[in-house]
């Protein structure tokens, strides 16, 4: 069956006078089955979407022998704990174990805790899977137990086992336990625990490496996804056709040295063989969340990669000359085949066949503002050489379209905005003056961040620090300009995606999609509109009146072949059909007080709600102040 939609939007609460939409009897164009997805940011991996419960779970990248290097761990019983530089290292990747000195007069269970992100959700019932590496430096004579456990903070013991070790193990040894706990506490401040017996270990000294402390994951991957922020109510309930990766500010190491770049063939294969790196918004990364991850993380929301390698520059100006770039080149080539060429590798992995591959994205949003050195010979020599190996991929350039002229002249650019809700609802049209000449675009970045006049980069002090009903209808004002212009316009994502709800993680950005914290996920108010865009895309774009440019009504109408439910309503805006539509139709509205926001406090403020209207060829709708409406109107 076919069905119809239109979304209609009031961004300003003021009297109007009659709408008439009069609706054309054919499509103008094809909606890109790619136009809706998601963008990965930096802030999304480690303690979020990455369902590894250990914070500091490796000691990577930290400096031996400083307490930073201890963050989330603390001294159980009085242990004596130092981040050391293992003479005989887990791994080359890691060079850094934990070193745990049991006093000579101690008594009762002595060892160490770890606090996590923010805290640890453990769920009764749900199987925790728990693995470390230990060894004893000094070949004590020493038979004895270690004993693994979750526990609340004030030191109930939720789950624990307990492994036998010796003392002559004196070389790495893995150990796997699970843990069950049978009662959910109402806190997240949950710790992990490790300990041994103080007086049988007295005066020992044992060393540790590279922790793991999974629950239950999306689709039960190891190694992978927290499930209530993937599931069905969040990420995937957007129906996203894509995923941009591996997140902006990963592409641009802010002011560090080039070292510390993402480098895709260092966040593959087991986890003690990732170093790790310096992230470039102020935290270090596990990269647990690799480049497999990512990819399989596609596969399972049956999203399509548009893949970003690092194109030589950073944020702090640093910038790989012209004659440097080749080998950052050669590791672009080497990213790419590894995806859909290089078999091997990927059997060795678990993934013999190739993943889908299309876009490749080289660097990432090169603004006039940052001297972030010539992006013009960089666009140059990666997509020429890329070309010759992959003549089938669509290379996405990152520059503001048209400046600087890029050649070879790029067929896709990727572009950035945040800006006030003033500007977003003033720039529905930001797409229709475009030329028609084979360019296509990428708004691989969008967010209504304030609600002035503002210009990004904006401070974050006068962003919004979760979306408002104010801010969430001028995105999907914003948002009707991409599907008049899906001809051209072939892909979208809001960003950032995720923020974690605490202090821990700096928040350079915000607002953000959802919010999450150890326990929950709070989807904003601009996260359901995602969500009903997403969930209600049309195959086709079905032209109609067009709304004023600085009106206050906004709507888009699309077609698609796919069966729905019915519903309806009442006036102020009348839709002249050119087909007899079945007399009852279905109505999603997403509205609410201007500045009423979904907040940790108050998550579920604003939802869309689902009625019924009565419908008819020509039918009259009264949309609320502030809201987005999705009518599903189906063909007779
Ligand atoms: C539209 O329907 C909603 C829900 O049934 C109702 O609250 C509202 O009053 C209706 N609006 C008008 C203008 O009738
Ligand atoms: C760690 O020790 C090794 C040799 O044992 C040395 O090469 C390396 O520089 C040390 N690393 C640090 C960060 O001190
Ligand atoms: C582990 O230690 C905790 C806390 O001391 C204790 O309650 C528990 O019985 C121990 N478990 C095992 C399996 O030894
Ligand atoms: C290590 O100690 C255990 C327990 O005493 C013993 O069974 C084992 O044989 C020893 N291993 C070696 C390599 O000596
Ligand atoms: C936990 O361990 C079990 C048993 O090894 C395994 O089947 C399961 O996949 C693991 N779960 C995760 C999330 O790694
Ligand atoms: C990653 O690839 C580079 C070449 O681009 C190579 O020098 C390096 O050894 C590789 N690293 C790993 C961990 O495979
Ligand atoms: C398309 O039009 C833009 C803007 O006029 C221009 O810069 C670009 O080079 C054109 N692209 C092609 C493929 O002609
Ligand atoms: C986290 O949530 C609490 C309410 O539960 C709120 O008071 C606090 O401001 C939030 N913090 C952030 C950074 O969002
Ligand atoms: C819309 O904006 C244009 C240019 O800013 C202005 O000329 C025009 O009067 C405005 N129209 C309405 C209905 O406000
Ligand atoms: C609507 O239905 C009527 C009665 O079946 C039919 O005569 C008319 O042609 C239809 N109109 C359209 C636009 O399909």
């Amino acid at each position: 069956m076919i069905f119809l939609v239109g979304f209609i939007l009031l961004s300003i609460g003021s009297a109007l006078s009659q709408i008439t939409v009069s609706v054309s009897p054919t499509a103008s164009h094809p909606i890109p089955t790619t136009l809706w997805g998601q963008m990965y940011e930096v802030n999304a991996g480690d303690g979020g979407l990455y369902a590894e419960l250990l914070q500091n779970r490796a000691f990577q990248q930290v400096a031996a022998g400083t307490s930073a290097a201890l963050k989330a761990w603390y001294s159980v019983n009085s242990a004596l704990l130092t981040v050391v530089n293992e003479t005989e290292p887990v791994s080359s990747a890691l060079p850094n174990a934990l070193k745990v000195t049991v006093a000579s007069d101690a008594t009762g269970p002595v060892g160490f805790g770890n606090t996590g992100y923010f805290g640890m959700k453990f769920t009764a019932g749900n199987t925790y899977n728990a693995s470390f590496y230990y060894r004893f430096p000094e070949n004590p004579d020493f038979i004895g137990e270690l004993n693994a456990s979750l526990q609340t903070s004030a030191g109930n013991v939720l789950a624990s086992t307990s492994v036998l070790v010796a003392g002559n193990q004196t070389s790495w040894k893995q150990v796997f336990v699970s843990l069950t706990p049978d009662i959910t506490p109402d806190a997240t401040d949950n710790v992990f625990v490790v300990t041994t017996d103080g007086a049988a270990a007295s005066g020992l000294t044992i060393n540790f490496a590279m922790f793991s402390l999974f629950p239950p994951t999306f689709k039960n991957r190891q190694n992978g996804m927290r499930i209530d922020i993937a599931e069905v109510s969040t990420l995937q309930a957007m129906k996203p056709s894509f995923f941009r990766f591996p997140g902006g500010n990963n592409l641009v190491c802010r002011g560090q040295n080039t070292a510390s770049r993402w480098v895709w063939n260092t966040t593959l294969g087991h986890l003690v063989d990732r170093p790790g790196r310096s992230g470039d918004w102020g935290y270090i990364n596990t990269d647990g969340l690799g480049l497999l991850e990512y990819l399989l993380w596609c596969e399972d929301l049956e999203m399509e990669p548009i893949m970003a390698v690092w194109a030589g520059y950073g944020l702090g100006g640093q910038s790989i000359a012209e004659d440097d770039l080749e080998p950052y080149i050669q590791s672009a080539i080497d990213q790419a085949l590894f995806i859909y060429i290089a078999a091997a590798r990927r059997a060795e992995l678990g993934h013999p066949e190739p993943f889908k591959l299309t876009y490749v994205e080289i660097g990432n949003e090169v603004r006039p503002s940052l001297r972030i050195g010539r992006y013009g010979y960089r666009w140059n020599l990666y997509v020429t050489a890329l070309q010759v190996e992959f003549p089938n991929l669509h290379f996405i350039a990152t520059t503001f379209p048209f400046n600087p002229i890029l050649d070879p002249t790029p067929t896709e650019y990727d572009v950035h905005v945040y800006q006030s809700s003033t500007w977003m609802s003033e720039n529905s049209f930001y797409y229709d003056g475009f030329q028609r000449n084979g360019t296509k675009y990428f708004e691989g970045e969008y967010a209504t961040t304030k609600n002035d006049q503002g210009v990004f980069p904006s401070t974050t002090r006068s962003t919004f620090q979760y979306s408002t009903v104010e801010a969430a209808t001028a995105d999907a004002v914003f948002m009707t300009g991409f599907e008049r212009n899906a001809d051209i316009v072939f892909a979208a994502s809001y960003a950032p995606l995720l923020q974690v709800n605490a202090s821990f993680f700096r928040t350079i950005l915000h607002p953000n999609l959802v919010v999450f914290d150890a326990g929950a996920v709070y989807p904003s108010v601009s996260y359901y509109v995602q969500q009903l865009f997403g969930f209600y895309r049309g195959d086709e774009y079905i032209p109609s009146t067009l709304p004023a440019r600085n009106g206050t009504v906004f709507w888009s109408v699309v077609r698609k072949t796919s069966v729905i439910n019915r519903n309806d309503n009442a006036t102020d805006v009348t839709f002249q059909l050119p087909f007899n539509v079945s007399n009852t139709a279905t109505v999603t509205v997403l509205t609410g007080a201007k500045t009423s926001a979904n907040t940790p406090s108050n998550p579920d403020l604003v939802l869309p709600q689902t009625s019924s209207i009565f419908t008819g060829s020509t039918f009259d709708y009264s949309a609320p102040p502030f809201s987005v409406n999705v009518l599903v109107l189906n063909i007779d």
